[in-house]
């Protein structure tokens, strides 16, 4: 399988609760290549664009609140079949459903406040990924 990219989020919870080193050992030794990494606090208007396709949903403003409360890191991945990887690195999106050993089930408070992100298609990384981070900062 060829390389693939994936964007993903640690979120303010894990941020506040000091797992940006564990997650970012996990990332390394599962075998991602990081492109990008920053550190910032999302806005109101960004996290609900980021969002956009929850928006009828009933936790989207609950989710926008709790991704703007305080910082997070942002990155884009790469290594085979990153996407799907990816998701099974972090486990079922209800920390109560994820297995032993996920970064959810290690990290995550509850269903919203689920410590990482990751883009669940092609599609949705291809617009994920430069959401956040332009060309020339993917090394
Ligand atoms: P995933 O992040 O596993 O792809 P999505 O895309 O269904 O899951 O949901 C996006 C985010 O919305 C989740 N990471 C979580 O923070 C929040 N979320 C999803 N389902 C619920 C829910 N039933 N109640 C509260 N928040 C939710």
């Amino acid at each position: 399988m060829a390389l693939e990219r994936t964007f993903a989020i640690i979120k303010p919870d894990a941020v506040k609760n000091g797992h940006i080193g564990e997650i970012l050992t996990i990332i390394e030794q599962s075998g991602f290549r990081i492109l990008g990494l920053k550190k910032r606090t999302l806005g109101k208007a960004e996290a609900e664009a980021f969002y956009a396709v929850h928006k009828d949903r009933p936790f989207f403003s609950g989710l926008v609140t709790f991704m703007t409360e305080g910082p997070v890191v942002v990155l884009a991945l790469e290594r085979e079949d990153a996407i799907a990887k990816w998701r099974e690195v972090m486990g079922a999106t209800n920390p109560a459903n994820a297995a032993e050993g996920t970064i959810r089930k290690r990290f995550a408070e509850n269903i919203e406040r689920n410590s990482a992100h990751g883009s669940d298609a092609p599609e949705t990384a291809a617009v994920e990924i430069p959401f956040f981070f332009s060309g020339v900062e993917l090394l």
